[in-house]
């Protein structure tokens, strides 16, 4: 297989599709592309999905359409948003013509805040398509799809615990996600205290690659992403929570501590996320086992089994500068919800 093409019929109907998918908080975390075009992880990483945290995609392909049009969260993108949806779409189709899109997307938690919303959005979408341009390939080549979308949207693909796995050089077809454990097998949680829902000053992407391009720890980072990840693995195996909880806030904070050392500096955290982290160690020597996670955004999500979820959120709502607590607990596959299929000459 030398590139990611796949068979494309182009259909004389009109097709609508609606799919759902749900954001993922990593464990042990993605930070750094081997390949920027590609979009190829330099390391492999460790998620959980969650269930409350959720993208409903409506796509309708229709040779009557002469452009593609995409609405996210009720606003109409236009310009290189438009562009990256566009470009998606000629992708995931291959070579040779497809019918023009138009899409209408909704999360239901903040938008590039540091929420995972492009994981859900493309995992979402690339699942849309699919079904739209009635596309035949397995699970593992839609998850190399959505992660052309974005790197973090192919863990999104699969329920519970899974697995991004990169592979070497510029080939791309050993980059793909998998499922560790669906989500029945471990009644963890993941609590989510909110403290902006303003857009990251500095998106991942380009966080990501300003972190490669100037950290002098970027080489030990991406070194010792192997071992984090065969430990965690054994931790989710063993369904040992200080294990997995303590991995999880090591990957984490070695990842922002990896992102302050560039240049210049990239800082996701503000006041109150430095209250909830020492609320959250304050509960732990009370004998609570939660563990702290950041991503790229201001939001301390907390990670835990289910009997301290309580314990979890009545902190975090006490916290000075949160704003809201989200909870949540492993969530499903991504869904293919309704599939119409219209005869355009009424037959
Ligand atoms: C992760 N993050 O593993 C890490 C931890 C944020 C912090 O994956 O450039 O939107 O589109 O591949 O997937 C967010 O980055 O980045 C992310 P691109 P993506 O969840």
């Amino acid at each position: 297989m030398k590139n990611l093409s796949v068979e494309h019929h182009i259909e004389s109907r009109e097709i609508l599709v609606e799919t759902e998918a749900h954001a993922n908080i990593a464990l042990v975390k993605y930070w750094g592309k081997r390949d920027q075009k590609k979009n190829l992880p330099a390391a492999g990483s460790v998620s959980l999905t969650l269930n409350t945290l959720r993208t409903r995609t409506e796509l309708t392909v229709s040779p009557r359409y002469s452009s593609d049009k995409f609405i996210l969260n009720g606003t109409i993108l236009d310009g290189p948003e438009l562009q990256k949806i566009s470009r998606f779409a000629n992708l995931i189709c291959g070579t040779g013509k497809r019918m023009k899109l138009h899409g209408e997307s909704d999360n239901n938690f903040p938008t590039g805040a540091g929420l995972a919303s492009s994981a859900s959005g493309y995992a979402a979408l690339a699942a849309a398509c699919k079904e739209a341009y009635s596309l035949s390939m397995n699970r593992r080549k839609l998850s190399q799809f959505a992660r052309r979308g974005s790197g973090s949207a192919a863990r999104s693909l699969y329920g519970g615990f899974v697995e991004m796995i990169a592979g070497k050089g510029t080939e791309e077809n050993y980059d793909y996600a998998s499922q560790l454990y669906d989500e029945n097998y471990w009644d963890v949680k993941m609590v989510i205290a909110i403290t902006s829902e303003d857009k990251k000053p500095v998106g991942s992407t380009e966080g990501m690659n300003r972190t490669a391009l100037t950290s002098p720890f970027y080489r030990s980072w991406i070194h010792s992403s192997e071992k984090d990840i065969q430990e965690m693995k054994m931790a989710i195996c063993d369904r040992d929570i200080e294990k997995a909880g303590e991995l999880s806030e090591h990957s984490a904070f070695k990842m922002h501590g990896l992102a302050m050392s560039a240049r210049p500096p990239v800082l996701y955290w503000n006041p109150a996320t430095v209250e909830a982290i020492q609320a959250v160690w304050d509960l732990r020597k009370k004998g609570i086992q939660a563990y702290v996670t950041m991503d790229a955004g201001p939001q301390v999500k907390v990670f835990c089994e289910a009997a301290s979820e309580k314990a979890v959120c009545d902190l975090l709502e006490s916290v000075p500068g949160v704003i809201k607590v989200i909870s949540a607990g492993p969530g499903p596959s991504v869904k293919v919800k309704k599939k119409i299929k219209l005869n355009l000459n009424g037959k």
